[in-house]
C-alpha cells in the first residue's frame, strides 16, 4: 500500500514505528540522519516528521542539538508488569534482542534452588547463564534455572540465537501464565561490570522471577542483573 493514501493518524504511527526502529539499530549518542532523509526515506511530510521527533524528544527517546542534528539518547528501557521475555519486551521498544551463551551447565539443586523450583533437593537442574543484549548493547546477565525432567532434550546452542520462553513453548508445549518477582538494587562485581560494558561497582537492579506455567508448575527461576542506567521498571497501580 502506497504510504501516501494511509490516514494521518496511520501514518503517524507507521512514522513513530519506523523511527523507533531505526533508534534501535544505533546505539545511544549516535547522530541519525537528517530532516531531509528522513522525511524522504519514510516518504513523509517536514512538518509530520518534525511533529514526531518533537513527540520523541518529549519521552526522552532522543535529543536535538541546535545546528548538529538529532541524537540517539541513551534512555532507560521502561518495564511494564505485563509477564514478557526479555526478547519481546527489548522488540516493544524497537529494539533488537540478542544473547551471548556464556554457559550451560547441569547443577544438583540445594535446598534453596529446590524450594524455589518445587523439585526434591539434589534432583538435576540446567543452569544458563546468558549476557542479554538490546540492539548490540549489553543491557542484561541473566542465570536461569531450569528443572532439568521438565525439559527433556534441553539443547543450549539454539539460545544463541533464540528466545528461551519461545523455546519452552514450542518444544515443550510449556505456556507460562505468571511470575513472582522481586526486584533489588545492587552494584556489579568487578567480573559482571566487565560483562555489561561497564566500570566495576557500576549500580544495577537484581531482578529474580519464578515463573508458573499454565498448569501451575514451577517452570523457571531466574536472576537478572540489569543496567541501572539503561532499565526502569515501572508499574501501573491503582487503588
Ligand atoms: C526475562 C526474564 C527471564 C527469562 C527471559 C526469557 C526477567 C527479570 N526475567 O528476561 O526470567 O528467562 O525473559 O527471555 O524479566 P527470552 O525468551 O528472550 O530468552
Amino acid at each position: 500500500m502506497d504510504s501516501s493514501i494511509l490516514p494521518r493518524t496511520d501514518k503517524r504511527q507507521k512514522l513513530r514505528q519506523g523511527l523507533l526502529a531505526l533508534i534501535g539499530q544505533h546505539p545511544a549518542g549516535a547522530r541519525l540522519p537528517t530532516e531531509r532523509e528522513l522525511s524522504e526515506r519514510f516518504e513523509v511530510a517536514r512538518e509530520t516528521l518534525r511533529h514526531c521527533l518533537r513527540e520523541l524528544e518529549d519521552e526522552g527517546v532522543l535529543h536535538r542539538r541546535q545546528g548538529a542534528g538529532t541524537f540517539v539518547s541513551a534512555q532507560p528501557v521502561v518495564k511494564e508488569a505485563r509477564l514478557m521475555s526479555f526478547s519481546e519486551e527489548m522488540r516493544q521498544r524497537g529494539l533488537v534482542p540478542s544473547s551471548r551463551l556464556l554457559s550451560c551447565t547441569t547443577v544438583q539443586a540445594g535446598a534453596k534452588l529446590a524450594h524455589r523450583l518445587m523439585v526434591m533437593p539434589g534432583s538435576a537442574v540446567i543452569e544458563i547463564r546468558r549476557l542479554r543484549l538490546a540492539s548490540q548493547e549489553p543491557m542484561a546477565l541473566e542465570t536461569s534455572y531450569l528443572a532439568a525432567d521438565r525439559v527433556p532434550g534441553f539443547d543450549p546452542a539454539v539460545l544463541e540465537q533464540g528466545s528461551l520462553y519461545e523455546l519452552l513453548e514450542q518444544r515443550w508445549g510449556l505456556q507460562l501464565r505468571g511470575a513472582r518477582q522481586q526486584i533489588e538494587a545492587t552494584v556489579l562485581s568487578r567480573e559482571e561490570a566487565e560483562q555489561l560494558g561497564v566500570p566495576p561497582f557500576f549500580p544495577a537492579l537484581v531482578i529474580e522471577r519464578t515463573s508458573t506455567s499454565t498448569t501451575g508448575e514451577v517452570i523457571e527461576f531466574a536472576k537478572s542483573l540489569y543496567r541501572a542506567d539503561r532499565y526502569r521498571f515501572e508499574i501501573n497501580v491503582s487503588r
